[in-house]
């Protein structure tokens, strides 16, 4: 079983900042902004690549919750969902990435 499917068990503990039926927000285990949430959906999907339009309906709704949690709606964030080899995704169950609670700066190469 994945990772994520695990802590969406229990069977791994997790920092949770919203749930609810069909999605979880916790804490990255490795924060690299003050704010570094991972936002999946308890029902396992690879990557944005394969999740149904239906499901990323409600999933967009739920991050917007959590944004409104973390009262950053008027400072902003940032959602990054990496998909396969050269998108450097690592857990395959997808998540969203919402980093911010300060200046996230540009993508640059
Ligand atoms: P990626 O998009 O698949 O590269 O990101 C995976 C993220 O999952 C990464 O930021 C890890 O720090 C994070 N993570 C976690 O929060 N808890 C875990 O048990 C594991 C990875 I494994």
């Amino acid at each position: 079983m994945c990772i994520f499917c695990k802590i969406v068990k229990g069977e791994i503990p997790n920092q949770t900042i919203l749930e609810d039926e069909n999605f979880l927000a916790f804490n990255d285990i490795n924060p690299t902004r003050k704010i570094h949430v991972l936002i999946i959906p308890k029902e396992h999907y690879d990557s944005f690549d394969v999740v149904p339009s239906n499901i990323m309906a409600d999933m967009t709704t739920f991050i917007q919750k959590v944004a409104a949690k973390l009262d950053i709606k008027q400072s902003g964030y940032r959602l990054i969902t990496n998909i396969g080899d050269h998108g450097g995704q690592e857990v395959h169950h997808l998540h969203f990435h919402l980093i911010g609670g300060e200046p996230v700066g540009r993508l640059v190469r």
